[in-house]
């Protein structure tokens, strides 16, 4: 359970650091679960088999690989044990509930990034919410699981404090598209917030076995990774029970959603699995507790 305070610091800044929860074990089976996901690639999974609805280099364009890769691998719950596992957490849900106060939660998606050492490139700055238009409200809050200590050098995430409160700026923050690496990521530049002070970009660095959660009006990226060291790490987005579908917008889980506009998306189906009711966290199935 999160402390009456760490809720506080979260509404105030959008963002929250739970300090250390996971075990080691627990981290090295979801950095195992990576590597088998890493080890078949984008293109080896093979028809019927349990696979992630994406896995791309988010670098990568019209020309080609990049030569500073992101990889994401969107919903490798579908295709690892030990990530489903982890998104029914119990101590994951239960602050996801505290955090968006809502008793009824299932998860949007999840998503890994991982910046390969040296190379790794940059999550440029962004809101989550105004990327996800096919769903409303604009409320989702987001838990973000290190796989290695994540730090300034290996390419950490960056928060600005309490942008969650200042609506959609999706449009500002794509003007910025251009600060990439560690030594420009601050020089967010040309926004002036409600009340007048400048946006100040601080790093978050996230140890191994600590939790991060975001509000997806938060803004936030990542530069570069530079270092020696990978930097892998997943983002859980879940939606609370006041999500509804918005049939007018497009988003990658949208093939999954059979519904009328405007219903909710506690209907939406597997794709979307509950990980809370009336506020308490359903658990991990049974038939998850020992699958490897
Ligand atoms: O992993 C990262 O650096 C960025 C993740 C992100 O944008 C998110 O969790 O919403």
């Amino acid at each position: 359970m999160l402390t009456e305070e760490q809720i506080a610091d979260f509404d105030r800044d959008g963002f929250l650091n739970s300090g250390p929860i996971l075990s080691t074990a627990e981290v090295d089976s979801i950095a195992d679960g990576l590597a088998g996901v890493l080890d078949i690639g984008p293109d080896g999974f093979g028809e019927g088999q349990p696979q992630p609805v994406s896995y791309r280099d988010l670098r990568s364009g019209a020309a080609g690989a990049s030569a500073n890769p992101v990889w994401q691998i969107v919903n490798i719950w579908e295709a690892s044990p030990a990530f489903e596992r982890l998104i029914y957490h119990p101590y994951i849900v239960k602050a996801i509930s505290q955090l968006t106060h809502e008793t009824d939660l299932q998860v949007w998606h999840d998503q890994i990034q991982y910046k390969p050492a040296e190379t790794g490139g940059a999550t440029t700055w962004h809101q989550d919410a105004p990327l996800w238009p096919i769903i409303k409200p604009m409320t989702p809050v987001s838990a973000w699981i290190p796989m290695d200590d994540a730090d300034e050098e290996n390419g950490c995430m960056w928060m600005v404090p309490g942008s969650h409160k200042w609506g959609n700026q999706i449009e500002f923050l794509r003007t910025q598209g251009h600060l990439q690496t560690l030594a420009e990521f601050n020089n967010l530049a040309g926004f002036e917030p409600p009340g007048g002070a400048a946006p100040t970009p601080v790093p978050w660095p996230v140890r191994r076995g600590e939790i991060s959660f975001h509000h997806s009006l938060t803004w936030h990226g990542s530069p570069f990774n530079t270092s020696h060291r990978p930097r892998r790490a997943i983002a859980i987005h879940y939606m609370t029970g006041a999500a509804r579908f918005d049939a007018g917008g497009n988003h990658l889980m949208k093939q999954f959603v059979d519904l009328a506009d405007g219903a909710p998306m506690s209907q939406a189906g597997p794709h979307f699995p509950v990980v809370c009711r009336d506020g308490e966290p359903v658990g991990v199935p049974a038939q998850l507790r020992s699958a490897s």
